[in-house]
């Protein structure tokens, strides 16, 4: 008996898509040219110890990180297939020094991309899960003006965002404003189906996700955070540990199950670690519209108005009541400080 499952990405957009009856199609196109990027990379990502794609390519990228041959690849593949029926006008990526403008030709070039083609890519060598995440802007300029400005937005002007995890499965996860969706690769037909509907991650967390390795260079205040997370706030017990190091994968765990994701600065990168438009953002937007938050231990990370493309941010984002607790007690300057007691 067909049921929802039988649904590929494309046409759960189309469908939703329904409520704008004057789209023009590019939208839908779009996400269905990242879900074709996702199998291609996905592919590849599959027989990486049977082909010659392992390992570094001996270059470092713009952020002074070791390149990863597959890095490289997913790279490619998502500035070839994504727009290529010129409904995107620019491309930033993780791995680009500088943006790339996209030749539109008859096109509209009504959208701005912006990906981190493999993300985890320390993980790859080990079978570990790794991901893709990107998000779609709408372009703001006349399209002989595009530039910063059209790169440079909030993620609350995010028009969709999304990752796929490559995992014991790959599953594509996106919202376009009308909930948050999973679609899990059935490699027999080769289609991203509908597995997860309206995805809602519990408010509490019961799991925390962060490398404790760097807790001698936290400031008191994330120490004691994480500490109370160990041990329990109030009556509610301590939580579980649990880190893979890959974002995509913590983040969906955390999404499924209940938890928080935190990368706090440290004194070595005050700005934190990872990127607010390739990484942040997009995982903010998907975390608000299954009813989580996400904040940079200040506001909401949606709010941020990046000031260059490549810029970091500490990151804290899952369940809301976790989060919003923990952006709470950041602003709180006796919070962790040995001379209040540890604060409250
Ligand atoms: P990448 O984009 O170079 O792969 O780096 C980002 C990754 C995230 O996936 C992950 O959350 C984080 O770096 C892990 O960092 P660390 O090794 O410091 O724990
Ligand atoms: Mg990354």
């Amino acid at each position: 008996m067909p049921n929802k499952n039988l649904m590929n990405v494309e046409s759960h957009i189309l469908e939703m898509q329904r409520l704008h009856p004057s789209a023009s199609g590019d939208f839908t196109s779009l996400l269905g040219d990242i879900a074709f990027a996702a199998k291609i990379i996905a592919r590849e990502v599959t027989r990486a110890g049977l082909v010659d794609i392992l390992g570094s390519t001996g270059a470092s990228n713009v952020q002074g990180e070791t390149v990863q041959k597959l890095d490289d690849y997913a790279n490619a593949v998502m500035l070839k297939v994504v727009g290529r029926r010129g409904q995107v006008c620019l491309m930033a990526s993780e791995e680009l020094a500088d943006p790339v403008r996209v030749d539109i030709r008859e096109g509209s070039g009504k959208y701005v991309v912006v990906f981190d083609p493999l993300d985890g890519s320390s993980n790859i060598d080990a079978n570990v899960s790794i991901g893709t995440i990107f998000s779609i802007y709408r372009r703001r300029s006349r399209l002989a003006a595009i530039g910063d400005a059209d790169l440079l937005q909030p993620g609350r002007d995010l028009v969709a965002a999304g990752y796929v995890v490559y995992g014991s499965s790959t599953m594509f996860v996106n919202t376009t404003g009308h909930g948050v969706h999973g679609y899990t690769l059935d490699p027999g037909i080769g289609e991203f189906l509908l597995s997860h509907e309206n995805i809602k991650i519990p408010f509490a967390a019961g799991i925390y996700s962060v490398n404790e390795g760097n807790e001698p260079r936290w400031s008191p205040a994330v120490r004691e955070i994480v500490r109370r997370l160990k041990y329990g706030r109030q009556e509610s017990g301590g939580m579980s540990a649990r880190y893979i190091g890959s974002l995509v994968a913590d983040f969906h765990r955390d999404l499924l199950y209940g938890g928080v994701f935190l990368y706090p600065p440290t004194d070595r990168a005050p700005e934190g670690k990872l990127r607010l438009l390739y990484e942040a953002a997009p995982l903010a937007l998907i975390a608000e519209h299954a009813g989580g938050y996400a904040s940079d231990g200040r506001g909401p990370i949606l709010d941020l108005v990046p000031r260059e493309v490549h810029q970091r941010t500490p990151l804290y984002v899952g369940s809301r009541e976790t989060v919003m607790w923990i952006e709470k007690m950041l602003g709180d300057p006796t919070f962790g400080d040995p001379a209040f007691g540890a604060g409250d």
